[in-house]
């Protein structure tokens, strides 16, 4: 009796956690977003796995969409790799860039690090 109680339990949870976060791996390098463009659903939680391939250059992600639920900025020094978490509630297109600009010369963005984030 205890058995079956358990795995109605168990059946019922995992109905409950159907929106289960989507993981998308993102990798940043010196100069560029792999890959340069994903697509996710409206609703459908997202954690980007962001890491930096780069020998010694720090580098970021930021997706501005706040009117679309999406607000991200995270920094990644090199070699490491973070994590951003959001849920898209509005579809579009919106641009995703690294922020970094030396003191002298073109910032990472104008150097090739952008993509686009497609909301369906
Ligand atoms: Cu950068």
């Amino acid at each position: 009796m205890k058995v079956v109680f358990a795995l109605l339990l168990v059946a019922g949870v995992s109905t409950v956690h159907a929106a289960e976060p989507r993981v998308i791996d993102i990798k940043l390098d010196s100069y560029s977003i792999i890959p340069d463009s994903i697509t996710v659903k409206v609703n459908e939680p997202v954690i980007l796995k962001v890491s930096n391939a780069a020998t010694f250059i720090p580098h970021n992600l930021v997706i501005k969409a706040p009117e679309a639920g999406i607000d991200v900025k995270i920094d990644v020094r090199a070699g490491k790799t973070g994590e951003a978490a959001f849920t898209p509630t509005k579809s579009g297109t919106y641009e995703m860039f690294c922020d970094k600009t030396p003191p002298i010369g073109k910032s990472h963005k104008d150097k090739g690090m952008h993509g686009k984030l497609i909301v369906e």
